[in-house]
């Protein structure tokens, strides 16, 4: 298992990286080219450039979250097949700068999604919620406004402008479409793009949908036990596989988060470690990592990654905004760095229970 951080290159990010070599345990960075516009090429001298910086402060670009998938490719547009050519060509670049683990989303339209971005609680500290009424009441373009004006000025993850610009318009196709098109669009870029995954040995991780219900009547793939099976079913290859993400699949009780890393364990190859408090059946608050601070047994879930061999990458993921601290809503390094390192002990002592370590 490797313990690695999100970090956003070219200035895009509060957190340096001399700080992430700070953290006791953490191996590298999951990171991205957030500049490229989705379905264009990742120039390769500017990744052995990013992997070099990278590298210059001890750290391992082993991890890309996301190279992003393009409408076409998703809505099975005939203009597909050059966009995921282009698909292959980055990953072509990604394994020639020793690029592991690729991380991507098939979600319609938008990445994820929240009502807010800051929201006070007890303690002092901000966190993101998400209140389904609030966000199917607020038309798509508002949502999008709402989440990149709280944004502070940071281009958020998966809501890229030129993402935006086609949003409405967008969401009126997928919402012709149906789930089974919308499974054989996926499928087709899998069977096009695994056979170069194995041959790049670059391990395809899939996010699950955030939230892990319907929005805006837009199709949902992976969501949950069934769906991820079905997934699994799409290609045979373990390269094809996921990265389990305990905070989305989690906003749901529906979800027992062991008993699906028992059961995907072989193609789990990176996992996004947060937790959640839930508020009824389609609200929730995220929260520090530790159990107690959510719904989530997170014991229980680094249990079943230790007790199943998992030897990917975990990031811990969004958590508060604490100590005042201004940075990308769900990317701060403070309780990031505190929750990387109770993730670690966890692990560590699993491994001493087991006699590893
Ligand atoms: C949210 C992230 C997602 C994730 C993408 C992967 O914080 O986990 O934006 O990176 O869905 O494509």
């Amino acid at each position: 298992m490797k313990m690695i951080i999100r970090w956003f290159p070219f200035g895009d990010d509060s957190v340096t990286l001399s700080q992430i070599r700070q953290i006791p345990g953490v191996s590298g960075v999951a990171t991205c080219l957030s500049k490229v516009p989705v379905g264009a090429v990742w120039p390769l001298d500017t990744l052995r450039a990013l992997k070099e910086e990278i590298a210059s402060y001890g750290l391992e670009m082993e991890v890309i979250e996301s190279v992003n998938i393009h409408e076409d490719i998703k809505k099975g547009l005939p203009s597909r097949d050059r966009y995921i050519d282009a698909y292959i060509k980055t990953m072509e670049n990604l394994h020639a700068v020793g690029v592991k683990c690729l991380c991507y989303n098939f979600m319609p339209v938008m990445d994820w999604v929240r009502s807010e971005l800051a929201q006070p609680i007890a303690d002092g500290s901000t966190v993101m919620v998400y209140r389904h009424a609030e966000v199917e009441k607020l038309n798509p373009s508002s949502i999008m406004e709402s989440m990149t004006g709280e944004a502070g000025g940071y281009s958020l993850p998966g809501w890229e402008p030129e993402r935006l610009k086609e949003m409405a318009s967008d969401i009126e196709y997928y919402r012709n479409i149906s789930p089974e098109t919308y499974w054989a669009n996926m499928k087709y870029f899998l069977d096009a793009v695994i056979p170069w995954a194995e041959r790049y040995d670059i391990k395809m991780a899939i996010h699950p949908d955030d939230p892990p219900w319907a929005l805006y009547g837009l199709p949902k793939l992976i969501t949950g036990q069934e769906n991820m099976a079905t997934f699994v079913e799409l290609n045979p290859s373990v390269y094809n596989g996921f990265t389990f993400c305990t905070g989305s699949l989690g906003s749901t009780g529906a979800n027992d988060l062991p008993t699906m890393i028992r059961s995907f364990s072989d193609r789990i190859h990176f996992a996004h470690l947060r937790n959640v408090k839930r508020h009824g059946e389609r609200d929730f608050e995220e929260t520090a990592h530790l159990s107690a601070a959510g719904d989530l047994d997170m014991y229980e879930i680094v249990k079943a990654l230790h007790e199943t061999g998992f030897s990917g990458y975990i990031r811990p993921d969004h958590g508060r905004m604490i100590w005042g601290e201004q940075a990308r809503p769900g990317y701060g390094l403070y309780d990031r760095a505190i929750g990387t390192n109770y993730l670690l002990g966890l692990w560590e002592a699993l491994d001493k229970q087991k006699g590893e370590a």
